[in-house]
């Protein structure tokens, strides 16, 4: 089996973009197979690696993993970004869980039937503002990061769902200051930047094509 890493998605965000935004800042090299056809899918049903019949999966370690929080928290574990001691994880899988609710509905937002969709951005909108980002910059009140002394996973999750958060709403974070300043401070460290450059394997917003692409390939669920 591979050695190497290798994500099978879409060319698009979805839910493996935090499994990317993860490798990237722990500094791992990955490959990836985009899915563009029907066929490439029930090739890997037909192959059995889709425990649940869903993608993301990702062959890591001689492993071909699927659910895309199992894979998150071993790259977290493998890669030091999950904490000193079960406390400290504990608190991270707060913050994590809360910035994956919030990312959760952003990335639902394009699939959303036209005219629920405002309806949805403005839900987003004051959930973020009222829920969300008050207890990011509470948990940021005394330290750079969210958990501990170091950086953990939780703080890789708050820049990806920040950085979503500003694509639709461009001043939302004009009234956390703390988050604004967690944001530079981690936008300055070289895997970050590195990752935020143009032409890394991070993905642009989801456009038309991806639309499609998706409901191609996931007909039976679509239909
Ligand atoms: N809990 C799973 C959900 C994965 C999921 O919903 N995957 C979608 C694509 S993003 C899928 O493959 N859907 C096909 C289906 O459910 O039949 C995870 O987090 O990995």
């Amino acid at each position: 089996m591979s050695k190497k890493v290798v994500l099978h998605y879409f060319n698009g965000r979805g839910k493996m973009e935090s499994v990317r935004w993860l490798l990237a800042v722990a500094g791992v090299e990955f490959e990836e197979v985009f899915l563009t056809k029907r066929e490439q899918y029930e090739k890997l049903l037909n192959d059995g690696v889709l425990m649940f019949q869903q993608v993301p999966f990702v062959e890591i370690d001689g492993m071909q993993l699927v659910q895309s929080k199992a894979i998150l928290n071993y790259i977290a574990g493998k890669y030091n970004l999950y904490g000193k001691d079960l406390k400290e994880r504990a608190l991270i899988d707060m913050y994590t869980e809360g910035a994956i609710d919030l990312m959760d509905q952003i990335i639902t937002l394009p699939f959303t039937p036209p005219e629920n969709k405002q309806k949805q951005l403005s839900n987003i909108e004051e959930k973020a503002k009222d829920r969300y980002l008050p207890a990011f910059e509470k948990g940021l009140k005394n330290s750079q990061f969210l958990v501990g002394n170091q950086l953990s996973r939780a703080d890789v999750h708050l820049l990806e769902v920040i950085l979503m958060l500003q694509e639709l709403f461009p001043t939302i974070l004009s009234t956390f200051p703390k988050i604004q300043a967690f944001q530079e401070k981690m936008k300055a460290l070289p895997t970050v930047s590195k990752f935020l450059q143009p032409g890394s394997a991070r993905k642009s917003p989801p456009d038309e094509a991806y639309l499609k692409t998706v409901k191609e390939v996931l007909s039976h669920f679509f239909k």
